[in-house]
């Protein structure tokens, strides 16, 4: 290995200094936090301070001498404190942040992508996704190699930072078995094997059962055990019979001696192999605080040892390195069971000073206390490889055609219009189509990606070609596997899918190549994914997911696939508009917006006009549907393009008499026109507005209230626009196969009485119309709820309900 030579005992010395250097701020920094800084309420703000300790070695080892810019890391969440101590010596943290930690803009609890200063590769925070996003990224990293972009750069490592107890996540073992049948590559995850979870000390040798299953799995598994005290007191007479103990001393208890120090190590061992000759020889030889320090030699606090294992690597197969670590090493509540959310008291904090040598009022000097001269500290950091570059690219972004063609069918449904526009994406030749990279957990077919895989094909670093296809078996799909294709097929796992469209989507960050992900998935299982949706949106990750079939109108498909929820989470979730089209022409006016949408990063203010913070982008979520549907024959303005997109537009504009507004969204828009239709006779002016989006109608109007508040009196949002003219005696029924809630907030922007019809109960199998009629969304039911919403006459085409 020319790229990382053995340390020279010179740089040994320096990075020693350094892991105590951030060892000391990172405690520095949660003391600070909680004993000094003013506390509004008097709660203390924590900090993980024995979890972070678990990792400052390993990391001292990585950020300081391992990595290069080009690698990227997923930082076990709580190892935050020490994550910022590195960033703070390699001079891209603040002192400001530092005392802000945990606090109003100050340092995250857990390094974020999107909330801290912008070197975090990843974000993390609910375990077990950020070890799994380094996995996709390294395929994502593949991907776009493969396609013969950013070859004139380096290949990175992607590694995790993992927790023992992460493992216990399931998200991550399907992350494994997804990069196996994808030919895995660099990527690293290093386990803090420190044998405590948050309530618990783990089972004993679960080790052996990781080694197991990485290398099923195709991984390199490197167990690092002891450190180099240890390995030589095992080389000592008697060292063999030490080495028997430690290894068959149960977790519980190394823990606990770990806890009670020199002293207890010295009874117990003395108990247990005292009277051994050698070994007792072995063991009188050292103080207490020898001893102490030998036994807690693990692999994962010795320097010499990481640098070594890490260094040394020389190809690129994935590796499961299993380090062998103490919780809360080298402070005092090290080993404890209870210490997760434990803090060192003040007294504590002082003792620790006084090992590292910090004078008051010192305590953020960076070399304050080391022995080397500051001189040569600031020569060795500023030589550090990894901060050598601005490691996060800004990338251009790509154009987007005004208007995506789309062959009509009279009678057609969105999903099968999705199919469409992609087909003539595939198509044609245009750089937008070539960086689309399209994926689905096992659903490409029969969510409509099909025509689109056959023009693009699959990805695959190796060719492989469709044995149908070339054994001339008729089939509507012929699937050859490229390194050229711009479909990944996933496997059932919808975590995967939504940690594989966060890579995707980071990679004008993490690789300077832009792509234009859309994965596609049954919208119920949404919901088997949504952490991972929510990690994707947390941490900027840009994507279009299109679910399809939804609702109950996916009929056939039977009860257990109805989605109700996902129009609230489509509301709710931050990052993600999220629309629901009834026709095809509004949806292909969406997806243009959309690719345009999701490679936009203007941090600036939200425009006047809708209120909606269009300028800093984000992903999209197209709520679809089998249902066929007659579609509008009509030109497309521009008015009505920006209407489709801002969230709602009259399809039959209210007159000035309007004693009832029927507000639909999606696949119902047959049923709002019909019900329409039934009472025009009977109430006076009816509307019917058609909602294709209404996430981002609620968005505007509450950023336009707010706005208000703020002083800006003309301030006014689409919707508001849209009914300022309905007179308030008016009632409004809204309608979709959903959860009523999702319209209901309409009646609070004017005062309009409102009775939101959707689906609350699920599970009932039939066809459209007994689903409809069952669950109340159907033309009867919306003309019923009009007719009691609103005075006047009986409505005379309602009918008696069921
Ligand atoms: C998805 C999720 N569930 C629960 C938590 C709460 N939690 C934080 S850390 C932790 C245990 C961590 O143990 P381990 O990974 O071994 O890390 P250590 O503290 O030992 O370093 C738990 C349950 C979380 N952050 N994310
Ligand atoms: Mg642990």
């Amino acid at each position: 290995m020319t790229e990382n030579p053995q340390p020279t005992a010179d740089e040994l010395r320096i990075l020693a200094e350094l892991e105590n250097k951030v060892l000391w701020l990172a405690s520095w920094t949660i003391h600070h936090a909680n004993h000094l800084r003013e506390n509004d309420d008097g709660v203390k703000v924590g900090g993980h301070q024995a979890s972070s300790a678990s990792l400052a070695t390993i990391m001292t080892a990585l950020y300081f001498r391992i990595l290069r810019p080009q690698d990227r890391v997923a930082v076990k969440p709580h190892a935050s404190p020490i994550y910022h101590a590195i960033q703070y010596l390699l001079g891209r943290q603040t002192r400001q942040k530092l005392e802000a930690f945990r606090g109003y803009k100050g340092a995250q609890s857990y390094p974020s992508r999107t909330k801290d200063l912008g070197d975090v590769d990843f974000s993390t925070g609910s375990v077990g996704l950020g070890v799994a996003q380094t996995l996709f990224s390294s395929l994502v990293q593949d991907y776009v190699r493969a396609h013969g972009w950013g070859l004139e750069r380096p290949e990175g490592r992607m590694i995790a930072l993992v927790g023992d107890a992460e493992l216990d996540e399931g998200n991550i073992f399907e992350a494994i078995l997804e990069g196996w049948k994808q030919g895995l590559r660099n990527c690293w995850w290093i386990i803090d094997y420190n044998r405590q979870s948050l309530d618990a000390v783990i089972r004993e040798g679960l080790w052996a059962r990781y080694e197991a299953l990485f290398k099923a799995f195709g991984w390199d598994v490197v167990i690092l055990k002891y450190g180099s005290l240890l390995n030589e007191a095992f080389r000592e007479p008697g060292g063999e019979r030490l080495r028997e103990w430690i290894d068959n001393c149960p977790n519980q208890l190394y823990s606990a001696l770990v806890f009670q120090g020199g002293a207890a190590w010295r009874r117990r061992l003395n108990d247990e192999i005292g009277d051994q000759g050698p070994v007792t020889r072995l063991i009188e030889a050292r103080s207490d605080d020898e001893l102490a320090r030998l036994m807690t030699n693990l692999a994962g606090h010795d320097l010499p040892a990481l640098l070594d294992a890490f260094g040394t690597v020389d190809h690129d197969r994935p590796i499961c390195f299993i380090c062998y670590t103490i919780k809360g090493f080298a402070l005092p509540f090290a080993g404890h069971k209870d210490n997760h959310a434990g803090l060192m008291t003040p007294a504590q904090t002082e003792s620790l000073r006084a090992v590292m040598n910090i004078r008051p009022g010192h305590e953020w000097e960076k070399f304050e206390g080391l022995s080397t001269a500051p001189a040569k500290l600031q020569r060795f950091l500023d030589g550090v490889p990894f901060a050598a570059a601005d490691r996060r690219h800004r990338t251009a972004r790509i154009a987007v055609p005004a208007e995506l063609p789309v062959t009509m069918q009279p009678v057609m449904s969105t999903q099968a219009g999705f199919g469409a526009l992609l087909n003539e994406l595939g198509r044609g030749e245009s750089e937008i189509a070539d960086r689309v990279v399209t994926t689905s957990p096992d659903v490409t077919v029969s969510t409509n990606l099909g025509a689109w895989v056959n023009r693009r094909g699959l990805f695959a670093r190796e060719r492989m070609v469709d044995t149908f296809k070339s054994e001339r078996i008729p089939s509507t799909f012929h699937w050859d596997f490229s390194p050229k294709g711009q479909h990944i097929e996933l496997g059932i796992a919808e975590m995967n899918l939504f940690i594989l469209l966060s890579a995707l989507g980071l990679s004008h960050a993490i690789n300077g190549e832009r792509l234009i992900p859309i994965g596609t998935l049954y919208d119920p299982f949404i919901q088997r994914g949504l952490d991972a949706l929510n990690y994707a949106c947390y941490q900027d990750a840009r994507f279009i997911l299109a679910a399809t079939p939804s609702g109950i109108t996916l009929a056939p498909e039977g009860g257990a696939h109805q989605s109700i929820a996902t129009p609230l989470i489509g509301l709710a979730q931050d990052g993600l508009a999220a629309f629901e089209p009834a026709f095809v022409d509004e949806l292909a006016t969406i997806l243009a917006f959309a690719f345009d949408y999701i490679q936009r990063e203007d941090p600036g203010e939200a425009s006047e006009r809708n209120w909606l913070r269009d300028e800093t982008g984000g992903s999209v979520y197209l709520r679809l549907s089998t249902r066929p549907i007659e579609q509008i024959k009509r030109a497309m303005s521009s008015e009505l393009s920006q209407a489709i997109v801002d969230g709602a537009y009259w399809l039959r504009r209210p007159g000035p008499n309007c004693q009832v507004v029927v507000a639909y969204s999606g696949a119902v828009a047959p049923e709002a026109i019909q019900a329409v239709g039934l009472m025009a006779e009977d109430r006076r002016d009816v509307g019917l507005l058609a909602v294709t989006s209404a996430d981002r109608l609620n968005a505007g109007w509450t950023a336009a209230q707010r706005a208000r508040e703020r002083g800006l009196v003309h301030a006014r949002s689409h919707i508001e626009k849209l009914i300022a003219d309905v007179p308030s005696h008016c009632g409004i029924v809204s309608v979709l196969d959903g959860h009523p809630a999702t319209l209901a907030w309409l009646g609070a922007v004017q005062g309009h009485r409102v009775r939101p019809l959707g689906v609350e109960h699920f599970g009932q199998t039939g066809s459209i119309p007994e689903l409809y009629r069952h669950y109340g969304i159907d033309a009867n039911a919306i003309v019923a709820a009009a007719a009691t919403l609103t005075p006047g006459r009986p409505i005379r085409h309602l009918k008696a309900l069921p």
